[in-house]
């Protein structure tokens, strides 16, 4: 039987309703660096990190229609990571998982040589220059070289895993 690459991954791009109803209050969510240590990230910890505003962003829904432009702003994915782990870490992939269960990975190379240069991968914490709210998908990660299907732009972030090692991925 032929499967799709993605078919038992829920962390990969797949069909999705996507879901209106946050998963819970917590703003806070939780890093995983490849070792296993944890350590809490809350909405203060990502402004203190340096802020990139990201223009001209879409939410392309597949069942809703396209939403935008927004401007999203908040830290790079990349600049939280490079603060929580060891400088001499090696990793080649986070996990971003939200409290309802949907996900997306992104690997070093994406974070690391964001293309355009300009765009790269955000935990936004602000819309239009005001904060996120949680409605809105407080933390959300936004990808913006993902522009067809908004299964990347994942809102309610609830956990961040480092992962010295690519996942195994579904067979084909
Ligand atoms: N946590 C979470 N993030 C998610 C989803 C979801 O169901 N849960 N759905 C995705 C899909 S399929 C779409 S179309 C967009 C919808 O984003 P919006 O609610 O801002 O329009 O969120 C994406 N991120
Ligand atoms: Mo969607």
């Amino acid at each position: 039987m032929t499967r799709t690459a993605h078919s038992s991954d829920p962390l990969r791009p797949h069909a999705h309703d996507p879901n209106p109803s946050p998963p819970g209050d917590d703003l806070a969510f939780v890093l995983v660096a490849p070792g296993g240590a944890q350590s809490v990230v809350t909405v203060d910890d990502l402004r203190q990190l340096p802020q990139i505003t990201l223009p001209n962003c879409f939410i392309v829904s597949t069942g809703h229609g396209t939403s935008g432009p927004f401007v999203f702003g908040g830290p790079t994915l990349l600049s939280l990571v490079q603060t929580r782990l060891a400088p001499d870490a090696d990793w080649l992939e986070v996990e971003v998982v939200s409290g309802d269960g949907f996900g997306n990975r992104v690997s070093a190379a994406e974070l690391r040589r964001p293309q355009p240069e300009n765009r790269p991968i955000v935990l936004a914490i602000s819309l239009a220059g005001q904060p996120l709210t949680r409605r809105q998908g407080l933390v959300r990660m936004i990808v913006p070289a993902e522009t067809d299907d908004a299964l990347r732009q994942v809102k309610w972030v609830s956990r961040v895993v480092v992962n010295a090692t690519l996942a195994r991925r579904a067979q084909g």
